[in-house]
């Protein structure tokens, strides 16, 4: 299996972020990334590859032109009033509020954010440029024929939707790469989320569409992050009625309950008759992960590769959480190697 990634991850690199009331170091840090690559190395998997650039044009097709103008010129707009800290946003058109873009660079940070877990920096913009060229690298080749491909994205992108970031992410990487599937001629793709949070970007991205149906197996929203999306009642609208599924699962969940609820996912995937799959690869479900709650073992990925190896599909592998950075290469690249050896 052919891996993509780019040394560009390394330009994003934040200062800090709230917790308990505290600054602390970044739990999406730049080792994620090593430890992934040094990982696909150390055990083999195959030729690791510089991406390509498909330029514009794909991102386009998922996230607004003012939301990519915003992310293209915010460290630029925030450096010229003579700042050199990371920016954040502060304000937000929660309930209540207008959700007018204003013309003021902070104004128009709340208005495309949804927390403040996604700074800006002064490398942000090429690192996730970079990252979406990466996965677009990786889904080429599946477009070309392969049966499969790791883009080893960082930053993630499953948080953010057409206009709004947040949750470490900026753009939407697997759902730029769905988009580029269906824009080369396929019909139907499906998104396999298995990152412990919700993809609340992924969702409602694809909410009202029937062309992509979303998976999604995370800790429930009713005591965890994203706090606002991903409840099993969110089935999709219009014409996307039915193309989404949320499995939301209880804290503390382990591969007993976290596989039953991949069966169900993968059968709804099956039903559903996708060409292609595209796995948000979140390995954030770890026992050990310092901001979860589920308790999957490294030998849990394993099987969860084989289970979606078992659809028979050609499948995408988009890296998204994942925060147990010793062992984050391990349960990643167990997927992967679960998948191949299936
Ligand atoms: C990104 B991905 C609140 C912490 C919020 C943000 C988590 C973003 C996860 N106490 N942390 O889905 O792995
Ligand atoms: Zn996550």
């Amino acid at each position: 299996m052919l891996t993509f990634y780019s040394d560009d991850h390394r330009l994003h690199h934040a200062q800090g972020e709230m917790l308990n009331g505290e600054l602390q170091p970044c739990f999406e840090m730049p080792a994620r990334a090593d430890h992934v690559l040094a990982r696909v190395r150390q055990q083999g998997l195959g030729e690791v590859r510089e991406p390509l650039d498909f330029g514009m044009a794909p991102i386009a097709r998922i996230h607004t032109g003012d939301y990519l103008e915003f992310l293209q010129k915010a460290w630029a707009g925030w450096a010229a009033q003579g700042n050199t800290a990371d920016f954040l946003p502060g304000v937000f058109p929660a309930r209540h509020l207008r959700a007018k873009r204003p013309d003021d660079l902070y104004g128009q940070y709340g208005f495309h954010s949804f927390d403040c877990f996604a700074p800006i920096t002064a490398g942000t913009w090429q690192a996730v440029y970079t990252s979406t060229q990466v996965a677009l690298s990786a889904q080429q080749q599946l477009a070309q024929g392969a049966r499969t491909a790791f883009a080893l994205c960082r930053p993630p992108g499953h948080h953010a939707s057409s206009d709004v970031m947040g949750g470490y992410c900026y753009l939407n990487n697997a759902a730029i790469c769905a988009q580029a599937f269906l824009d080369q001629g396929a019909q139907r793709v499906a998104i396999l989320d298995v990152d412990y949070h919700h993809g609340n970007g992924t969702q409602s991205i694809f909410y009202g569409r029937d062309d992509v149906l979303v998976a999604n197996i995370h800790g429930s929203p009713s005591f965890e992050y994203p706090h606002f999306l991903g409840y099993a009642d969110e089935t999709g609208e219009g014409a996307g009625l039915g193309c989404n599924l949320n499995l939301p699962l209880a804290a503390g969940s382990a591969w007993d309950v976290w596989g039953a609820a991949l069966e169900t996912a993968c059968q709804r995937i099956a039903a559903y008759g996708a060409e292609v799959i595209v796995v948000s690869l979140g390995v954030d479900t770890y026992m050990n992960d310092p901001i979860s709650q589920f308790k999957l073992d490294s030998p849990d990925y394993l099987r969860m590769g084989q289970r979606i190896a078992a659809l028979g599909k050609p499948t995408l592998f988009v890296m998204e959480g994942g925060y147990a950075v010793a062992e984050i290469g391990i349960n990643a690249v167990n997927v992967l190697e679960g998948f191949q050896g299936a």
